[in-house]
Parts: structure tokens; C-alpha cells; sequence
């Protein structure tokens, strides 16, 4: 027999430079490590996330078991605002400017529980990222309602006729809190999420970031389509992407042609994927469309 040829190397199972490790604990589908990847080509193994109680705890794993390859602090469900304050504090004073603090939040961690310490951040403007991932329930604890779920959908506290009231808008609340960066995001739009992270690491004091996370598992939609429905989040115009500092709104660029009622998709061409509006009836579906106007009227009053 002879000699066999060496094989030829496989290819790394993962881009060196990624932070986020293959193996980890997400359902199929699932947003969390697709946020990750985002902040993982910005800020490499230079970031300290602060999670609270959450999917993403469970996700991330405990150490020495982490499915990201940079430094992870688990704390309370109320606590993140805090605790990445006082870490951000620590550093500062030990002359350490060259690793980002982010509070990594869910919708119940952060427009529930987290208000007060991520108001209480807020106004003390401290020099660090929040951001907010909205899976739009507590996915972790078997889909209740936040204040964040949107109006009509089914949750487990919400069974028969779904959420009767709209959602929470963190990101307005920001605005009103007047920090110095407010950005809305999506984890269909990575370059814009990729772009507006790299604004805002330049920019000292407070900022929010406001992620749209559609989770399969909670929405009831077949994993394969989590990019598709948070991109037609953005196509029907419910979800809106903008950034607000210097006192004004800008439009981001997928979400500019929308500005168009006519340009947008319609909003049952979002919803109709979802098992968790399955039950709404046509009067529901005009409050959303009457809601998403509102929206916009927002939006354009504060260009
Ligand atoms: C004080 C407190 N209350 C309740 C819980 C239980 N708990 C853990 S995670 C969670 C839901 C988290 O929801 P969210 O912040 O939206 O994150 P998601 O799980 O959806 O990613 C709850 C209620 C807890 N850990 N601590
Ligand atoms: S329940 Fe949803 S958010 Fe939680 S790990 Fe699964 S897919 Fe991700
Ligand atoms: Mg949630």
C-alpha cells in the first residue's frame, strides 16, 4: 500500500477573530447569538457584557462552559443598569479605556424589571452600552407578557384574546431621558447594527440600543425564518429604524423608504407567519395598522 496523502485541513469551524463559540445552548433559530456576532465584529474579546436572568444566561452558559470568548457577568434579573455602571465606574478609575461595558438586557430585563436601574444609569449618564434584546416576552421562563409584547399576541398570560394593550417603547423613554445616543436595531440589518455600534463607541456617556429579536420558539414560527420576519418587521414599517443624538431623529437607511406609506408592506404579510396572532381578528389588525401610523407620525415630527 502506498504512502496515503495527508488530508487536507477542514476549515475552522468559526472565524478566529469571532468571539462567539459554535456549541452553544440556543434553540434552532434563535436571535441571540446573531446579536452577538454583531458585537463580536466590533468589539472582539474587548467587551465585558453584563446579562441578566434570561435566555441569553443561558445561552452564554456558565464559566468555564461559555459560549463567548470574552468576559461575561451574570447578575440579577433588576440589576443590569447597575451593575455595568459600577463596572464602568471600576474601570475608569483604574485607568482601563479600552474595553466596552454592555448591559446585554432582555424586554423583561429592561422595560419590566431593569427600569429603574437602567433609569437610574440613564440619568447619571454613564459611559456605556445598554442593549435591549426584544424577544417581546420572558422566552426564558415559558413566554409571559412583558410590557413589551406587542398588542394582539398570544402569550401563556395572554391566551385567549391576546396582549390588549401596545407595546412599552423603551426607546422613546430613552429620548425623554436625554442621554447622548438612542439607536432602534434589527437582526436582519447587521451592517446597520454594525454601523450605529461603531457611532456609538465613539460617543461618551449613556447609550441605548433597542434590538428587534424575533424568537421562533415564542412567536411560534418555524426557526428558518428569524432574519425573514424581522426583516418584513421593518418592510410593513412596525418596526422602525432610527437614530436619535444632537437633539434629532435620523432615519436609517432600511428603513428610509418606508417614510412612503405606499412603499411599505402590508403589516398581515408580518403577522400571518406568526402563530401568536393566529387568533386576531380584522378590528385587531386595524389597531395595529393604526398603531404603526402613529408611529411613523412620530418619527417624522422629530426629524
Ligand atoms: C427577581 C426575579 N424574578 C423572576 C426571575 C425569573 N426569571 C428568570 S429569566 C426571566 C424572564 C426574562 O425575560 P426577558 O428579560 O425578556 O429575557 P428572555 O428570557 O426573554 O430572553 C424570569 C421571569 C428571576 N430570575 N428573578
Ligand atoms: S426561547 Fe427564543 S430567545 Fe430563548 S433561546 Fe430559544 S429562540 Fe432564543
Ligand atoms: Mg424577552
Amino acid at each position: 500500500m502506498g504512502e496515503s496523502k495527508p488530508r487536507p485541513r477542514p476549515p475552522l469551524p468559526y472565524n478566529m477573530r469571532d468571539v462567539v463559540l459554535p456549541g452553544d445552548a440556543a434553540c434552532p433559530g434563535c436571535p441571540i447569538p446573531m446579536g452577538w456576532k454583531v458585537l463580536s465584529a466590533v468589539f472582539g474579546e474587548k467587551m465585558i457584557l453584563v446579562i441578566p436572568a434570561s435566555c441569553s444566561s443561558v445561552v452564554v452558559g456558565a464559566y468555564p462552559g461559555n459560549s463567548l470568548k470574552a468576559s461575561v457577568v451574570h447578575v440579577a434579573f433588576a440589576s443590569a443598569g447597575a451593575v455595568a455602571s459600577g463596572i464602568t465606574e471600576a474601570l475608569r478609575r483604574r485607568g482601563i479605556n479600552d474595553v466596552q461595558v454592555i448591559a446585554w438586557a432582555g424586554d423583561g430585563g429592561t422595560a419590566d424589571i431593569g427600569m429603574a436601574s437602567l433609569s437610574g444609569a440613564a440619568e447619571r449618564n454613564h459611559d456605556y452600552i445598554y442593549i435591549m434584546y426584544d424577544n417581546e416576552a420572558y422566552m426564558n421562563t415559558g413566554i409571559q407578557r412583558s410590557s413589551s409584547t406587542p398588542y394582539g399576541a398570544w402569550t401563556t398570560t395572554t391566551p385567549i384574546i391576546g396582549k390588549t394593550e401596545h407595546k412599552k417603547d423603551v426607546a422613546k423613554i430613552m429620548i425623554a431621558h436625554g442621554v447622548p445616543y438612542v439607536a432602534t436595531a434589527s437582526v436582519a440589518y447587521p451592517h446597520d447594527f454594525y454601523a450605529k455600534l461603531q457611532r456609538a463607541r465613539r460617543i461618551r456617556g449613556f447609550k441605548f440600543f433597542h434590538l428587534h429579536a424575533p424568537c421562533p420558539v415564542g412567536w411560534r414560527f418555524d426557526p428558518k425564518y428569524t432574519a425573514r420576519i424581522a426583516r418584513l418587521a421593518v418592510e410593513t414599517g412596525l418596526w422602525i429604524l432610527y437614530e436619535y443624538y444632537d437633539g434629532k431623529l435620523r432615519l436609517s437607511g432600511p428603513s428610509r423608504p418606508y417614510l412612503d406609506p405606499s412603499k411599505r408592506k402590508p403589516v398581515e404579510e408580518y403577522l400571518k407567519l406568526q402563530g401568536r396572532f393566529k387568533r386576531l381578528t380584522p378590528e385587531k389588525i386595524e389597531e395595529i395598522k393604526k398603531y404603526v401610523k402613529w408611529n411613523w407620525e412620530w418619527v417624522k415630527r422629530h426629524m
